[in-house]
């Protein structure tokens, strides 16, 4: 039996009031992308991967530069930024785990304190990570649109149809330990390039254009109606593979290598990555590629990037058609990263860089720091308590993340020390990354740590934990760790 949590907290009139516009009665479009490295876009600095449609965005909002997730992969991940607490409390640390069953009593996540708050709701695609792993949560939406409808939800039908899809796709086994679950990954995942669709044939394109139309709709309803609208991009969660189109657009002889070789991570306790070695979780799953393979990889990763900047852009263009692009906050960012090829690496499930770094970017009408960088520290356990305060909603009072809301009045503020994230199951840990280092702790069977200096060696491929010469450092780092995020929160405002 579920108790709703009693105590909450009503965001009211702060020192951040006279920065910000009144938000009170915006909207809010919730775009997230699966499987994103933050360093593909051409406002993150890549010079190769084209998004003119997100940097466009990007320069009317304001970018996180640093930015980054508490989950390893999707559902520890998406348990924790939908619920505002973090993998030490959801229990959530793999994919498999059931986050209903293993919540905190009384959890809310946001979709239904966003309900609660009197939005119209509606949702395109995946937000948790599956419906049976949070079948109330999905009940608080009005609309549900190209997602698995929870038992006893009572909504329309859908605001567009589309022939039906090719056939070729067959749906995941439910049961993710097993020899069937395994096969089907080897063949719906371990691919990259064309995907033999046209771009309205994709899943991804249905999913932009069916956010574009509730858009539309949305711009009918009565004026002080507020909506919701979050929305997914499956790319560029593998298989890497989109239209032809875009596919051509990169040719792999131009793409540099991956950074970080192969036998890097000297002295690197994680088990799981050291096994990424021969195979993969996602992609290369036998083997490790030739230095083309990577290559045609990595232009396939950029193609299925080009492709969600052109969906972005279609739900941007709907938002600016309409009008409502004044009074609507778009919230734009990946659930975790994806490892590109360093160390051997074409997943996540790590606790380096390419896994927790994630892209952010929010645009809030009018907000006086739109169209900067802001370089300080963001979780994604933040966008919580930020979507509370920007709307006025009563938050339960146990969130663990900060609203960063100041910071879209003021993105030069001093803010967050370091950020934490958690990992498993097969190698459980907890990290936490400051300014220059990044420490590592792993649990369980095979206990170890890692130490990073990241102003140095940016690519994480030198462990110093043992260093003499950095003890003091690795002491500091530790007690960071232990002392955990509330040891880490932006000064008293
Ligand atoms: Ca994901």
């Amino acid at each position: 039996m579920r108790f709703t949590f009693c105590l909450l907290m009503l965001w009211g009139t702060s020192a951040r009031a006279a920065e910000l516009p009144d938000t009170s009665r915006m909207n809010v479009l919730f775009i997230n992308i699966e499987d994103c490295n933050a360093g593909v876009f051409g406002c993150y600095g890549n010079a190769i991967c084209r998004t003119p449609n997100i940097d466009r965005f990007a320069r009317s909002a304001v970018l996180f530069d640093s930015a980054y997730c508490q989950g390893i992969s999707c559902n520890p991940s998406r348990s924790s930024f939908l619920t505002g607490l973090r993998p030490t409390t959801t229990n959530v640390y793999s994919n498999s785990d059931v986050m209903d069953d293993l919540l905190p009593t009384g959890t809310l996540t946001l979709p239904e304190v966003v309900k609660a708050g009197g939005f119209t709701t509606a949702n395109v695609g995946k937000l948790f990570h599956r419906l049976e792993y949070a079948d109330r949560p999905m009940l608080a939406f009005d609309r549900l649109e190209m997602h698995d409808k929870p038992e006893g939800w009572k909504g329309p039908g859908p605001i567009l149809n589309f022939p039906p899809k090719r056939p070729g796709w067959e749906k995941a086994p439910a049961d993710q330990k097993s020899p069937e679950f395994r096969e089907w990954k080897r063949k719906h995942s371990d691919r990259y390039g064309d995907s033999g669709l046209n771009r309205e044939e994709e899943y991804d394109y249905r999913m932009a254009a069916t956010a574009a139309a509730l858009l539309r709709d949305f711009a009918k309803q009565p004026a002080g109606q507020r909506f919701f609208l979050s929305v997914s991009q499956s790319k560029p969660h593998t298989p890497l593979i989109s239209p032809k189109k875009y596919v051509d657009i990169y040719d792999p002889t131009k793409i540099p290598p991956p950074a970080a070789p192969v036998d890097s991570l000297v002295n690197f306790p994680a088990h799981s990555l050291k096994r990424a070695r021969g195979g993969n979780p996602d992609l290369f799953r036998d083997a490790q590629p030739s230095l083309q393979q990577a290559r045609e990889a990595i232009a396939a990763y950029y193609a299925c990037v080009t492709f969600v900047d052109e969906n972005v852009g279609m739900m941007l263009d709907a938002l600016e058609e309409t009008g409502l692009d004044r009074n609507t906050i778009v919230i734009f960012f990946g659930d975790h990263g994806f490892h590109l090829g360093d160390h051997g690496f074409w997943s996540k499930y790590s606790m380096l860089e390419a896994t927790r770094r994630v892209p952010l970017i929010v645009r809030v009408p009018g907000a006086p720091a739109n169209g900067q960088v802001c370089r300080q520290f963001i979780e994604l356990v933040d966008l919580f308590p930020t979507i509370g305060e920007l709307a006025g909603l009563a938050v339960p009072a146990n969130l663990e993340g900060t609203s960063f809301a100041p910071l879209l009045g003021d993105a030069n503020r001093t803010w967050k020390r370091a950020v934490f994230m958690s990992g498993g199951p097969a190698d459980r840990g907890h990290s936490v990354r400051n300014r220059r280092y990044s420490y590592l702790e792993y649990e369980g069977n095979r206990p170890g740590a890692a130490l990073f200096d990241l102003e140095r060696d940016p690519w994480e491929t030198r462990n110093l934990v043992d260093d003499p010469q950095l003890a003091d450092v690795r002491n500091e780092m530790a007690a960071l760790l232990k002392a955990g995020w509330r040891g880490a929160l932006p000064p008293a405002q």
